[in-house]
């Protein structure tokens, strides 16, 4: 009897830990990119500036800016390839078409999108002088 009791009480715990595991299956189906907005030097760049995601995929892109100066994340045609799903950023969560995000100093925002349409799309700063400093980068959707 005891053992029984014992046995029934592996299954469960074996169950749960299945359950945790799809869980964390499931979880890390979304693929998570770093791009910083600037750097702490103050210097006009994206890192990385070149990014590249499969069409299909959900990504979530963790944008954050480091440096003293606001910018922006600008990528109008990569945007229209993409199904955006929303973008959260300071507890505010936003949905719809999304082309242009603003970072102020330290802001953080994260941009949950699947691309769909295969190609190569430009990526820029969009304050004056910022692109034409080096601002830029592009952005691959490979096809799955
Ligand atoms: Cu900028």
């Amino acid at each position: 009897m005891k053992q029984k009791i014992l046995g029934l009480f592996l299954t469960v715990l074996l169950l749960f830990s299945l359950f945790n595991v799809s869980d964390t299956l499931a979880a890390t189906e979304t693929t998570e990119i770093n791009v910083s907005l600037g750097n702490k030097a103050g210097e006009l760049v994206f890192e990385p500036n070149h990014l590249e995601l499969v069409a299909g995929k959900k990504y979530k892109i963790k944008l954050d800016n480091p440096s003293p100066t606001k910018h922006y994340f600008t990528s109008k045609d990569f945007a229209d390839a993409s199904w955006s799903q929303k973008v959260e950023a300071a507890k505010v969560e936003v949905k719809g078409a999304i082309h242009e995000l603003e970072l102020k100093p330290s802001a953080e925002a994260e941009w949950v999108l699947v691309p769909m349409k295969p190609g190569t799309y430009e990526l820029h700063c969009s304050i004056s002088g910022h692109a034409e400093a080096g601002m830029v980068g592009d952005i691959v959707i490979l096809s799955e």
